[in-house]
């Protein structure tokens, strides 16, 4: 064990997430916060989400609103060099072994009064693989109370089945609590100050509440897998040929022979007419979830 000890490996092994608080230092944080300001100055020259931002619904030109940061590790060194340091391997490697491919990154911004939600959902649903160590480490860049849209999970779940992620048979990436007999109150909230990561199995449920405080909640997923979890067909895992999927090594040696374990998995497909990022493929669930902004908005 590199970071972790036995009493933490068990934890997530047992509730299938993990958090550690203030596990980055303050100057890192600094770094983030300055890199993010740099990466958002694009989000005034562009009228709709593009390969670089994803915007909120809200947004214009003049008022930018920014939802997601795409793939901050191709746009900027910093968060690159983030996802490859010890401080975030070390942990993942004690999880799920020495071997590890990134799956992609995001950095979810959800900013003070109109960051919107993610509902309800598990990353498998969406990238089924042939095992299961899959991973996502959540960074914290803002102090997360209940009141900024703390990543929210329930424990245990990673041990159940694939929940129905479809609507009118279409895939639509986001799960209906009650319709699966799961009730809010027993899932868990991460919350924990700058600095903190989460770390969820890819089967475990979460979800995340609209920001309405005046606090930002801004958290970078670095989502990566053992090296011999392959994407199962249909998934939303894209690659040209294998020297491409291998360029996706963070760590240890590649494999061309998959590791197969008894786990279950549902395929995403169809796709839905909007398959962008998962906020738009969520708007098309039809399902009750997490009150977004426009509804609040109405409903005031
Ligand atoms: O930002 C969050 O709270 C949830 C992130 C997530 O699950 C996702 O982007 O897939």
């Amino acid at each position: 064990m590199e970071i972790l000890n036995e009493q933490q490996r068990n934890s997530y092994d047992e509730n299938g997430y993990l958090v550690l608080p203030a596990h980055l230092p303050a100057d890192i944080i600094a770094q983030a916060h300055a890199e993010i300001a740099r990466l958002s100055e694009h989000a005034s020259s562009i009228s709709s989400s593009d390969d670089l931002i994803d915007v909120e619904d809200s947004h214009s030109k003049d008022a930018p609103r920014i939802r997601r940061i795409k793939r901050p590790d191709l746009q900027s060194a910093f968060f690159d060099q983030l996802m490859r340091s010890d401080l975030i391997l070390g942990p993942a490697r004690d999880l799920i072994g020495p071997n590890l491919r990134m799956h992609t990154t995001k950095l979810n911004m959800k900013k003070a009064e109109f960051g919107a939600p993610v509902q309800w959902h598990q990353d498998f649903a969406f990238y089924p693989h042939t095992n299961d160590d899959v991973l996502a480490i959540g960074v914290v860049f803002d102090d997360i109370g209940m009141e900024n849209g703390p990543l929210q999970v329930f424990p245990g779940s990673h041990k159940g089945p694939i929940l129905d992620h479809h609507h009118d048979g279409i895939f639509s990436g986001a799960v209906d609590l009650s319709g699966a007999g799961l009730n809010l109150n027993d899932a868990v909230s991460l919350t924990g100050p700058a600095g903190t990561i989460t770390i969820h199995h890819a089967r475990t449920l979460h979800g995340s509440a609209l920001n309405r405080s005046h606090r930002d909640r801004q958290m970078l997923f670095y989502e990566m897998m053992a090296a011999d979890a392959f994407p199962v067909m249909g998934g939303m895992t894209r690659f040209e040929s294998i020297e491409q999927y291998d360029e996706l090594m963070l760590c240890g040696a590649t494999t061309t022979q998959p590791r197969l374990t008894n786990i279950p998995i549902r395929i995403p497909q169809p796709q839905p007419a909007k398959a962008g990022s998962i906020y738009e493929i969520q708007t098309q669930s039809g399902k009750p979830g997490y009150a977004t902004y426009e509804e609040v908005k109405q409903a005031t």
